[in-house]
């Protein structure tokens, strides 16, 4: 592997319309924060780079929604989503945003730069126009019917109810959302990057060169390349955003896509002055830590970009995740299906590394996972709380016991003990292998085998018993005991940094760089330890269940009963079907039946005849109204007498869930007698 001399990892800057949850921890940012801690402990130059990305349609159609400005949404959840992060130890080194003057400048400089060098093609097309409004809408603002599954409420990029995506032409009877009034197509003019000119440079340099990507990754970009790239628009007609710095382009702005990235190379900048070395020295490994639905725009148009400004370096790497889901269905901020940090953080207080633990573990590295409530339990109890936190507590319990809290001597190793030492070394090894292919979860595994090892160790040797005859030998058995902990302090920071500050206060110890580990010789014999506290606690059935109940209410509001069909009934043939002879009639006379409350008493003319029919539809409408409406009567129905009426047939309703009836009747007026089927 070629060894660089410095790196840039960078974290997708995460929206800042919506605070961050567990699917955000999982795919980016835990992963990035163990790659970039590890690389600190291995004493390398490393920068870590995240910021908000404060532009885009959604923070300016929630603004809309609030009735208050851009600025006040991206402002109110920068906060938010840097303290949270702040929280669970994401340790960047800037964190950054969009908005910042640096960037303002740094991402038009760039524009102009592209600009400049014929980089764009300017192209005039039709787009839509509220009228009203006096301006373009984004696709996000025109609502219409989904040409292909019929949903009156898609939005113009996509239709939420099929997952088809669209372009807001395709759609039927589109409307504004800002007037609600009909747009109008006007045109408009944009700038345009020719990825096509791109594509070949970007087969060889992905395809041919960078085959050691995850599957995931090189497969996504492999069926963009394969289907030939198209020219993309890089700017939008917006009022919020970072101007088109160019003449000509009043009213219009850098589309979000262009500006977003660019805020990487923006945060170097206000991170540090020296920022080129990072960004233009070829001995610099770039990685960005992203999510699948940003590979496109990481492996694909953002090094496009980069080349054809001509003076940076393109990643070496996009170890892009998969997706995280909760509960067995995905993670939304529309419908709150989600764990917020900030809700876990009050509801899991001092339990950040639980968490950190939890979406390791089950990080979605090579396919969309699930995250339970059940799993984060087991995992804690039975991992954290079963191997980690005991074997720490029994080494530091029984050292405390027996030898006043002084790492004892070593006597004398016998075979068994050599070969704990050796596993020690192996282990770090593998951890190391796992780290630098991207393999966090096979990491952490690893790590905890490190506890395994130990917990394994003093269960073989039993020093609680040999201490009653071979002192010597318990000497020995709690000095290798301590020298796991010891490399357990430093070998669990990327992981669990808040237990890593543990470790080393029960220890009394500074943590090691990560080249000193590996060894059974960190403590000194005779290094007085500190008293410990418990490591990790066990997480009750009640906390567990509270978090079910939570999810089960936000399940209900979504889906309220009324909603709910009932489920399908047996099936019955044709045959069974063409028995029952149902017409459309006319309601020539209601009145309710005296003395109940549900009943009516309807004269329907069948164009078979003129008959009676008792129904139960006198809580929902009044007889007046109804009087003259068409409606579906099943005609061949035996005749039952109900209050002493006869009735001579059915009329057919819809009923929900709810009890709530409507009537069904024909779309357009049609003789009576006409035949349903
Ligand atoms: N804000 C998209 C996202 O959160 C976007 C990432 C930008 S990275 C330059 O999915
Ligand atoms: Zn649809």
């Amino acid at each position: 592997m070629k060894k660089f001399k410095r790196y840039l990892v960078t974290a997708a800057l995460p929206y800042a319309n919506g605070p961050v949850h567990i699917g955000h921890l999982a795919g980016v940012y835990v992963p990035a924060d163990i790659y970039v801690r590890y690389l600190r402990s291995k004493g390398e130059d490393v920068i870590y780079i995240c910021g908000s990305d404060e532009h885009g349609v959604p923070i300016t159609i929630k603004a809309r929604q609030e009735g208050v400005s851009p600025q006040d949404i991206v402002d109110r959840y920068h906060k938010i989503i840097k303290k949270a992060f702040a929280d669970f130890g994401i340790s960047f080194d800037i964190y950054s945003r969009t908005t910042s003057k640096t960037h303002y400048e740094t991402a038009s400089e760039f524009f102009k730069t592209l600009y400049n060098k014929g980089e764009f093609i300017e192209n005039t097309t039709n787009q839509y126009y509220d009228n009203e409004a006096g301006q373009f809408l984004a696709d996000r603002y025109i609502t219409g019917t989904c040409p292909h599954c019929g949903n009156a409420s898609a939005y113009g990029d996509q239709c939420e109810n099929c997952g088809t995506s669209l372009s807001a032409t395709d759609l039927i009877n589109p409307k504004s959302t800002i007037s609600g009034s009909e747009p109008i197509l006007k045109e408009t003019k944009h700038w345009f990057l020719p990825l096509d000119k791109h594509e070949e440079f970007l087969k060889n340099w992905i395809l041919k060169e960078h085959k050691n990507w995850k599957t995931n990754v090189y497969g996504q970009c492999k069926s963009w390349l394969d289907q030939g790239l198209q020219p993309r628009a890089v700017s939008r007609d917006l009022d919020w955003g970072i101007p088109v710095p160019v003449k000509g382009a009043e009213g219009k702005v850098l589309y979000v896509w262009f500006d977003a990235p660019i805020g990487y190379i923006s945060a170097t900048k206000d991170l540090t002055a020296d920022w080129e070395k990072y960004w233009k020295d070829k001995e610099t490994k770039m990685v960005h830590f992203i999510g699948k639905d940003n590979i496109v725009f990481h492996c694909i148009v953002f090094p496009a970009m980069l080349k054809a400004e001509g003076s940076f370096i393109l990643p070496d790497n996009v170890p892009a995740n998969e997706f995280l889901n909760l509960e067995g269905d995905k993670i939304s901020t529309s419908r709150n299906w989600a764990v917020w940090l900030h809700e876990y953080l009050e509801d899991f207080p001092g339990k950040e590394d639980v968490l950190r633990y939890v979406l390791c573990a089950n990080a979605p590295e090579t396919k969309d996972n699930d995250f339970t409530w059940k799993d984060f339990q087991a995992r804690n109890n039975n991992e954290l709380v079963a191997i980690l936190g005991n074997f720490v507590n029994r080494a530091m319990v029984l050292t405390h016991k027996y030898f006043n809290g002084k790492v004892p001597e070593i006597t004398s190793l016998n075979e068994y003990d050599k070969n704990a030492i050796v596993e020690i070394a192996t282990i770090k090894e593998a951890i190391e292998n796992s780290l630098e292919n991207y393999r966090f979860r096979e990491a952490l595994k690893y790590a905890i085998d490190l506890a395994r090892l130990g917990n394994k160790y003093l269960a073989d040797t039993e020093p609680w018993i040999l201490i009653k005859t071979d002192e010597n030998r318990v000497k020995t058995i709690l000095n290798i005991s301590l020298q796991i902990t010891a490399n357990l302090a430093t070998i669990m920071e990327p992981f669990l940094p808040h237990t890593s500050k543990k470790l080393e206060e029960f220890l009394n110890f500074q943590a090691l760089k990560w080249d000193a580990t590996g060894h059974a010789d960190l403590l000194e014999t005779g290094h007085i330890l500190n008293k410990p506290s418990l490591l990790f606690e066990k997480i009750e059935d009640e906390e567990i269940e509270k978090q079910l109940l939570k999810l089960a209410k936000t399940k209900e509001q979504n889906n309220p009963k009324s909603i709910n069909a009932n489920p399908q009934k047996e099936l019955i043939s044709y045959e069974d079907f063409s028995k029952l002879d149902i017409r459309v009639g006319t309601i020539l006379e209601a009145e309710k039946v005296p003395k109940t409350k549900k009943l009516m008493k309807l004269l329907i003319d069948t164009g078979i005849d003129k008959r009676t029919v008792v129904s139960g539809i006198a809580e929902f409408f009044e007889p007046e109204k109804i009087i003259g409406k068409q409606v579906s009567i099943l005609v061949n129905l035996e005749p039952r007498k109900l209050k002493g009426i006869e009735s001579q047939g059915m009329i057919l309703m819809a009923e929900n869930a709810d009890g709530k009836l409507t009537f069904v009747w024909p779309a357009e007026n049609i003789e009576n007698g006409a035949e349903i089927k």
